[in-house]
C-alpha cells in the first residue's frame, strides 16, 4: 500500500522515489513484521493465558516436555497476522506473485488454525486427521501450481542447483510436482516445530536465502549473470520474504528456550508452504531441499524410524523421531539442540548461496 500511496509523490518529494526500490522495500516488510510481532506478543501471550489456549503434551514424549503443558500455543496467528500487515503495507499490490504467496500462506494457517483448535478443544494431541489435513493441503498447493503453469511467464521446466543449461521440462507434470514441494515443506516445518526455536530458526534462514535468489530472479541482469531462470516479477517476492524472515525474527524472542509461547500448527503449517510456494514461484525448487536441508532431515527421520518400526516389529533406528528428538534423548539439552540445528541451517544455507556461483 506504501508503494502505491507513496511513490507515485516521488515527483514532488524525490526522497519517496525509495519505495520502487525492493530491496528497502523488504527492508521495510522485515521490520515491520518484526516490530509487529515484538510488540503485540506479550498481550497476546496474555491473552492466549487468560483463554486457556495451551499445549497439551504428548505422555509419550521425553520426559522433559511434559514440563510444556499449557504453554500458550496457536502463535502462529501473530506471526500470520504480522506477514500479512507487513505484506499489505510494503508489497505491490499489483503483484499476482504476492497474492499466491499470501493466499496460500494463510490458507495453510487455517487448516493449522482448525488442527489446534480441534486438539487445544479435546484436550488431546489428535487434532484433523492426517488424511483431512493432507487433503485440504493438497487443494490449497494444486490451486498454486495450476496458477502457475497457466501464468504467461511460467512453464513446466524445472532449475537444478550447481547444474547450468539442464532444464528438464515437466509439462503439466510440474502440477503435482509443485503440490508435492508445497505439501512436503509444510508438514517438513510441521515435524521439525518440536523444541523452542526450532522450527523459527531455519525458517527465518530460509527465508532469508530466499530473499536473495527471488531478487536475482526477478533482475534481468542479474539472473542472466548467475545462470538462474529469470522470473518476471519475482522481486516483489523479495518483499514477501522479508516479512517470513521479520516475522520469525520476532516470534523467537518469545519462542527461544525456555519457550513462552509456541507458533502451533496454525504456523508451522503455514510457514513451511509458504516456503514451498516460494521456491516454486521463484523457479528455485530443489534447491529447497539443500537450504531447507534441517527440515529434510527430520523428515527423513520419521519415514526411517516409522517404516524401520513397522517392518522390524517395533525397533527403532534412532532413540526417538523425529531427529531432534533423539539427541534429547542422548541427553543433549533442549538449547544445544536447537542452535546446533541453527548451525547446521545456516550452513547449508551457506551452500545454497554458493550454488549461484558454483555452476
Ligand atoms: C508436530 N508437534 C510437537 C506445538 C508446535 C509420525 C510422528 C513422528 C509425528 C510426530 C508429530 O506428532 N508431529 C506433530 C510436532 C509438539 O508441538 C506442537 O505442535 C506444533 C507444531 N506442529 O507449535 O504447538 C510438541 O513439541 C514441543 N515443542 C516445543 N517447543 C516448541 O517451540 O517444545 C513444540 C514447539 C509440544 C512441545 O512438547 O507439545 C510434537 O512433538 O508433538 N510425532 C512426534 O514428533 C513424536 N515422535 C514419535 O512418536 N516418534 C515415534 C514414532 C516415529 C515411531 C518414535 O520415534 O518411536 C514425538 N513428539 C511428542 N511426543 N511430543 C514424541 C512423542
Amino acid at each position: 500500500m506504501l508503494y502505491h500511496l507513496l511513490y507515485p509523490l516521488h515527483t514532488q518529494f524525490s526522497a519517496l522515489n525509495v519505495f520502487r526500490y525492493i530491496t528497502f522495500r523488504s527492508i521495510g516488510s522485515a521490520v515491520t513484521a518484526f516490530l509487529v510481532v515484538f510488540l503485540l506478543g506479550p498481550v497476546f501471550i496474555r491473552w492466549l493465558k487468560q483463554q486457556q489456549i495451551g499445549q497439551v503434551v504428548r505422555s509419550d514424549g521425553p520426559e522433559t516436555h511434559l514440563s510444556k503443558q499449557g504453554v500458550p500455543t496457536m502463535g502462529g496467528v501473530l506471526i500470520l497476522a504480522a506477514i500479512a500487515l507487513s505484506t499489505l503495507l510494503w508489497a505491490d499490490l499489483t503483484s499476482g506473485l504476492i497474492w499466491v504467496c499470501l493466499g496460500i500462506t494463510i490458507f495453510y494457517g487455517m487448516i493449522g488454525s482448525v488442527d489446534d483448535w480441534k486438539k487445544i478443544k479435546k484436550g488431546n494431541t489428535k487434532g484433523l486427521s492426517a488424511r483431512g489435513k493432507l487433503i485440504l493441503q493438497v487443494i490449497g498447493a494444486s490451486l498454486v501450481g495450476l496458477y502457475l503453469i497457466l501464468h504467461p511467464v511460467y512453464d513446466g521446466t524445472l532449475s537444478l542447483p550447481f547444474i547450468k543449461g539442464f532444464q528438464p521440462d515437466l509439462g503439466w507434470w510440474y502440477v503435482p510436482f509443485a503440490v508435492a514441494v508445497i505439501v512436503g515443506a509444510s508438514n517438513a516445518v510441521n515435524l521439525t516445530d518440536g523444541l523452542d526455536g526450532l522450527a523459527a530458526g531455519p525458517v527465518m534462514i530460509t527465508a532469508s536465502v530466499y530473499f536473495i535468489f527471488s531478487y536475482a530472479a526477478g533482475n534481468a541482469i542479474i539472473s542472466n549473470y548467475l545462470q538462474i531462470p529469470h522470473v518476471l516479477g519475482a522481486g516483489e517476492v523479495a518483499v514477501f520474504c522479508g516479512t517470513l524472515v521479520g516475522a520469525c525474527l520476532g516470534f523467537l524472542w518469545f519462542n527461544a528456550y525456555p519457550a513462552q509461547i509456541f507458533m502451533g500448527d496454525v504456523g508451522s503449517l503455514s510457514l513451511g508452504g509458504a516456503l514451498g510456494a516460494v521456491s516454486i514461484i521463484i523457479k528455485q525448487e530443489v534447491l529447497l531441499a539443500i537450504v531447507g536441508g534441517v527440515f529434510v532431515m527430520e523428515t527423513i527421520s520419521v519415514i526411517l524410524q516409522v517404516g524401520y518400526f513397522k517392518i522390524s516389529g517395533g525397533k527403532r533406528i534412532f532413540l526417538m523421531a523425529p531427529f531432534h528428538h533423539h539427541f534429547e534423548k542422548k541427553g543433549w539439552a533442549e538449547p544445544k539442540v536447537v542452535v546446533r540445528f541453527w548451525i547446521i541451517s545456516i550452513i547449508l544455507g551457506l551452500i545454497g548461496l554458493a550454488t549461484l556461483k558454483l555452476r
